[in-house]
């Protein structure tokens, strides 16, 4: 049973704890109040509040693997280590032979999910996007394929020159599941200017989730935090993604992402290394608590550590993305977390912080598991 009313450090938190446990929504003001206060433990058990009032002691979880098919990419983005200029070292383009090798690697039946993201590659047609999903569709069957991030959508709409809305229909007729919430970072565009001057503005990224919500297609949100942006910047954001949600309901997660350093140009212009567990965890309270009409919010393990997410099922979370094999994009800018974790590791963490493992599939559907067979319950 959870006691009625939360202890509060920081009284500026009474009548917002107050509205928390009306169910009424959080202004601006609300959420800047939230940012500014240190009483973490006050913005916890308000997060903890709602997350339990939706899922009680339950926490999700789904085995996936990342699969990054190039990293070569015209922009370069100040916040990325990951993308290559074409000649550069390191950079690779994956033959698609090669892309459906990598994905049945250490293949097991318990994968429900290929997370496929890439730079905007000079070269590569629509064709080849296309392909591939035909290609892994062909090969897992029962894999769902969440892939390309907004950016990449209005990339191939460029390079195809076809209107937004005509590229997601031809993904999806190729096997498009969802899409993952990338390339949002933070939409105020004075800092999208410093950060990902050659990414597409808040209003596109924003064009193309509704377009694919329209066409029936879920997708995620993300925040990227911790670098230039302001308390204001950050309450923004989430409200702009809060309006879109309140339009079509097709967000499935949002996912709090902490800016890495390491190997990026936007690291020289911050003060520090990384962010901090504080920071780590208020971003996901807050979250929570702004985003009254996002079903779940993710602790990506990856990004924020296992121990950090595992605490964070606490503080509002209550996703645990995911098994993830070979993650590239935070491990390029310097991630010490590990490149996977099995099933029981994240089943571990969740049994140890009370909470109920749930495994789910993309679309949060159960997944029923047998010695020999994996069932997804439609
Ligand atoms: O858009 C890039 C971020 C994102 C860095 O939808 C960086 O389920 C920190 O969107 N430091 C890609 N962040 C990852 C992503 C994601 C991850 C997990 C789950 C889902 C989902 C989506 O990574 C980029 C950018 O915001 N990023 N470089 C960096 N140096």
């Amino acid at each position: 049973m959870l006691p009625e009313k939360p202890r509060l450090d920081d009284f500026k938190l009474q009548s917002l704890a107050e509205k928390v446990l009306a169910g009424e929504r959080l202004t601006f003001e609300d959420g800047v109040a939230l940012y500014q206060s240190n009483d973490l433990l006050a913005l916890g058990w308000l997060a903890n509040y709602v997350r339990e009032r939706r899922h009680g002691k339950r926490t999700y979880f789904n085995v996936n693997r990342h699969i990054n098919p190039t990293n070569v990419c015209v922009a370069s983005c100040k916040l990325c280590a990951f993308g290559r200029k074409p000649d550069a070292p390191g950079a690779y383009t994956m033959a698609l032979e090669e892309a459906f090798r990598i994905a049945g690697e250490n293949w097991t039946e318990a994968v429900t999910e290929f997370h496929i993201v890439g730079g905007l590659h000079p070269d590569l047609p629509f064709e080849y996007y296309l392909d591939l999903l035909r290609g892994l569709k062909e090969r897992f069957p029962s894999v769902h394929l969440k892939a390309f991030t907004a950016v990449e959508i209005g990339y191939y709409a460029h390079i195809a020159q076809l209107p937004i809305r005509e590229v997601l229909v031809r993904l999806k007729e190729a096997g498009l599941g969802s899409l993952p919430g990338g390339g949002a970072e933070i939409f105020a565009p004075a800092v999208r200017r410093v950060i990902c001057d050659h990414k597409i503005g808040a209003h596109a990224w924003l064009k193309i989730h509704r377009t694919a919500h329209d066409l029936g297609l879920h997708s995620n949100a993300t925040m990227l935090y911790g670098h230039i942006e302001s308390a204001e910047d950050r309450v923004d954001h989430l409200l702009q993604l809060r309006g879109l949600q309140d339009e079509t309901r097709g967000f499935l997660t949002f996912i709090p992402l902490a800016f890495h350093t390491p190997n990026t140009e936007l690291g020289k212009l911050v003060e520090h290394h990384e962010t901090t567990g504080f920071m780590d965890l208020k971003n996901v309270a807050v979250a929570r608590l702004l985003l009254d009409n996002f079903p779940h919010i993710k602790a990506y393990w990856v990004m924020m550590t296992p121990r950090v997410a595992q605490v964070a099922l606490k503080f509002g979370a209550d996703d645990l993305d995911g098994t993830v094999v070979e993650e590239k994009i935070y491990h390029d800018a310097g991630s010490t977390s590990p490149q996977a974790m099995t099933r029981q590791q994240i089943i571990r963490l969740i049994r140890e912080a009370g909470h109920e493992p749930f495994e789910r599939d993309t679309l949060y559907r159960p997944v029923t598991r047998t010695e020999t067979s994996v069932t997804v319950q439609v």
